[in-house]
């Protein structure tokens, strides 16, 4: 049985002049670009919650998606529908990576062991599709926000019951990412934050937080899985703080609790625009940190003030992404996971297939105009030459934490006033739009 059957054959690459709306006008899997072929360098990954669990129901109103694979009364057949019409989605639009929490894809069940025996029925099911479809797992993650027991925090949860059954969550994830075969493995704190402090013990809860991770350390070494753990930075929402912030609060909260050779950042659009960020400057702290996994691509709406998780569609966005992901050398494990989800009123399923082909292709020309950028060379040259002066004698020895204030006195006194020099902010502008 076919769930989308509107479209009868792959998404096809079609070229800028095409009017076929189910059809790429940019992303042309197998075209090189550099070194690299597109789908090489983009490495997009579906993400299983919003694509086949979103129900599309918002604070004010339920659920307006029609969707024909969540039909089957029985938990577990449902979760086997759902994972037919997944991959039937990800092998029609031509992408090899997925992405899930262990709870999208099999059903929790009443207790712990039917939580488990589930994920391992579920996990055999995927496993067969994977190699059916030639399909991968970019990473998993475990849910420990919904269930109504982690109301207070999974990790962070005052009480240590909680904690150990967030632990086993995780344990079962884990193991359920190595046993796909999974490139990663993501940690969201979900509700790890707080609503009010004045419940609440902030420096051991981020020791919690801090603990569960060394376990789950501890336990990727004990069972073998070789790939990365992503933090996911996240300012607010669903708690009104949360403890992973943003880049620059995950990083330190790494480095505090002595995490960082194990984690590295999965960071997506919408969250760093809620921390009062922009994507770029999200991207440029962790790249520059040598913590730059992945990314979850998506985009919020400036004027909602909470998470929309809209596909990404804007060149700007996507051209200085990639300028990022060009500047560390490219993904190695990682990957653009989209974490998006079509808007309430786009309900039927073919708003899926527009949603993501909208987003590949956006990246797609994203990564062209970024490559162009980056061969042209004029941005590069213009930053080389404008820090230039710290390649001199005094520069080296203060970047080299060998100068003193005497020294620096002796110098600025000797030259005399400063030259000013225009940042030229509006030429770069410019410059850039050249190659939009
Ligand atoms: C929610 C997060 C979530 C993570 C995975 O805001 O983005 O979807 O990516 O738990
Ligand atoms: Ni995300
Ligand atoms: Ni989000």
């Amino acid at each position: 049985m076919a769930y989308f059957p509107e479209i009868t054959s792959p998404i096809q690459f079609e070229g800028k002049g095409s009017r076929n709306p189910l059809a790429f006008k940019y992303y042309e899997a197998n075209r090189k670009i550099g070194s690299k072929t597109m789908a090489e360098h983009l490495r997009f990954a579906v993400c299983y919650w919003h694509t086949f669990r979103g129900v599309g129901s918002d604070p004010f109103g339920i659920g307006t998606m029609d969707r024909s694979w969540a039909a089957a009364p029985d938990p577990l057949q449902r979760a086997k529908d759902t994972m037919d019409a997944a991959f039937e989605f990800f092998t029609k639009l031509g992408v090899d990576l997925w992405c899930f929490h262990d709870t999208d894809i099999s059903p929790e069940g009443n207790d712990l062991t039917e939580y488990a025996k589930n994920l391992d029925e579920i996990v055999a099911y995927a496993e067969e599709k994977q190699r059916e479809h030639n399909v991968k797992l970019l990473w998993g993650t475990a849910n420990l926000f919904s269930n109504p027991r982690y109301q207070a925090g999974a990790s962070t949860n005052p009480d240590p019951h909680v904690f150990a059954t967030a632990a086993t969550q995780v344990k079962h994830a884990l193991e359920a990412t190595h046993r796909l075969g999974g490139a990663g493995y993501v940690f969201w704190g979900g509700r790890e934050g707080y609503d009010t402090l004045w419940n609440t013990k902030m420096q051991q809860e981020r020791e919690q937080f801090a603990a569960l991770l060394h376990m789950a350390v501890a336990h990727k070494k004990k069972i073998g899985f070789d790939g990365p753990f992503y933090i996911e930075p996240k300012p607010k929402e669903p708690t009104k703080h949360q403890y992973d912030s943003d880049v620059a609060a995950c990083l330190n909260f790494l480095r505090e609790f002595d995490l960082m050779e194990h984690l590295k950042l999965n960071i997506e659009t919408n969250h760093a625009t809620l921390a009062g960020h922009s994507m770029q400057h999200e991207l440029r702290s962790a790249r520059e940190a040598g913590a730059l996994g992945s990314i979850d691509a998506n985009t919020g709406d400036e004027l909602i003030g909470w998470d929309t998780d809209q596909f990404p569609t804007n060149l700007y966005l996507t051209t200085q992404i990639m300028l990022e992901v060009l500047a560390m050398g490219g993904f190695t494990t990682g990957g653009l996971n989209f974490d998006a989800k079509v808007r309430r009123q786009s309900h039927e399923s073919v708003d899926l297939f527009y949603a993501h082909i909208g987003g590949m292709d956006a990246f797609a020309r994203g990564l062209e105009i970024a490559h162009t950028i980056v061969e042209d060379g004029r941005l590069d040259r213009f930053v080389e030459e404008r820090y230039s002066g710290w390649n001199g004698d005094l520069g080296q020895k203060i970047l080299a934490r060998t100068a003193t204030l005497d020294e620096c006195e002796a110098f600025a006194l000797a030259n005399g006033e400063p030259t000013r020099k225009s940042g030229r902010q509006e030429f770069l502008e410019n410059l850039i739009n050249e190659f939009m």
